[in-house]
């Protein structure tokens, strides 16, 4: 029956406890057969209470709200895409619903993961459109909720880049993955489109040619290095956590267009490997690109093209082996 499946599936899924580190919190649902997403949408109306009035519901028809609908569809694909190309069942990869919260504040300028669910602005109008229109910001913050549950990276200094960088990756791959784009057609800009026409700028970051993102007399320059020669070493951003993933972001982009075709199929994979299974809480980069590549070699042989163009792209960004 049905539900002698749904046991089957979740006692063969208790095994995989052990195959990482797992930590076991947050809302586990035996009901639900795994690759059947649930999404909640809240609107705290501008206020700052989370999570706020529930306002739609997993099958529910579209709200008259396009930041509703935006955030409901957008955590659909992202939930698609690392069930079916990574085989992992949502964020704790257990099925855990997907809460996102859209009209946080006013005019607020922001989008995060709280440590349980999305939370989105609307944008103050000048700088930032609403938070919800860009899928690839959608999946940067409910990849911060996979890192969490996985090699759970410090918000602080490199693991803190990392962590940003691991949000940007999976959230390039969603877009790349929704729009069936290879690693050649991509823009590898994350946030395409947010911000106003009033700002002199593409995005919010370029994986691609990091530093080169934005330059505008309000915001400034796009602060990111794309060698570790430029590493930022202050204490702004709790040690320049998305200023440094750009040294991260562009070895995934180089990997990726060096191996060729759809960049979620080969590096995608090879990063979500090292995240789920093998990076640990304090990994630096150099850390980071000895286990990456190591896990290029697991997968596709010691020596390999694949392998080599992971070791080449993190050589390239300054991170010797
Ligand atoms: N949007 C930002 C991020 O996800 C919010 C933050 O600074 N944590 O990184
Ligand atoms: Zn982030």
């Amino acid at each position: 029956s049905e539900q002698m499946r749904d046991w089957a599936f979740h006692t063969l899924n208790l095994s995989s406890e052990f195959r990482g580190r797992r930590r076991v919190v947050g809302n586990v649902n035996f009901a639900v057969s795994p690759g059947e997403k649930r999404r909640t949408i809240f609107d705290a109306e501008t206020g700052q209470q989370l999570p706020g009035k529930l306002v739609r519901s997993e099958g529910d028809p579209p709200s008259n709200d396009e930041a509703v609908n935006e955030a409901y569809d957008s955590a659909g694909s992202t939930y698609d895409f690392f069930y079916e190309v990574l085989e992992r069942n949502s964020i704790d990869d257990r099925g855990l619903r997907l809460d996102s919260t859209v009209h946080y504040g006013v005019k607020y300028d922001n989008a995060f993961w709280n440590g349980d669910q999305m939370v989105y602005g609307d944008g103050d109008g000048e700088i930032f459109q609403r938070f919800t229109k860009c899928i690839d910001v959608i999946a940067h913050e409910l990849t911060h909720g996979v890192t969490q549950y996985e090699a759970s990276l410090k918000y602080f200094g490199e693991s803190g880049a990392l962590n940003e960088s691991m949000s940007d990756v999976f959230g390039a791959l969603v877009k790349q993955w929704v729009k069936k784009q290879t690693a050649d057609q991509a823009d590898w800009i994350i946030g395409e489109g947010l911000f106003t026409e009033k700002v002199k700028g593409v995005g919010i970051r370029s994986m691609k040619d990091p530093g080169t993102a934005y330059d505008d007399p309000v915001l400034g320059k796009d602060p990111q290095p794309a060698h570790y020669k430029d590493l930022y070493s202050g204490v702004k951003d709790n040690g320049g956590v998305h200023i440094n993933s750009g040294i991260p972001n562009k070895a995934f982009y180089l990997a990726a267009t060096a191996i060729g075709g759809y960049a979620w199929e080969k590096a995608g994979k090879i990063w979500y490997i090292a995240l789920r299974d093998r990076l640990r809480s304090s990994s630096d980069f150099k850390s980071a690109a000895l286990i990456i590549s190591q896990v290029a070699g697991e997968l596709y042989g010691e020596g390999s093209n694949e392998q080599k163009a992971v070791q080449n792209a993190w050589e390239q960004v300054g991170v010797s082996l």
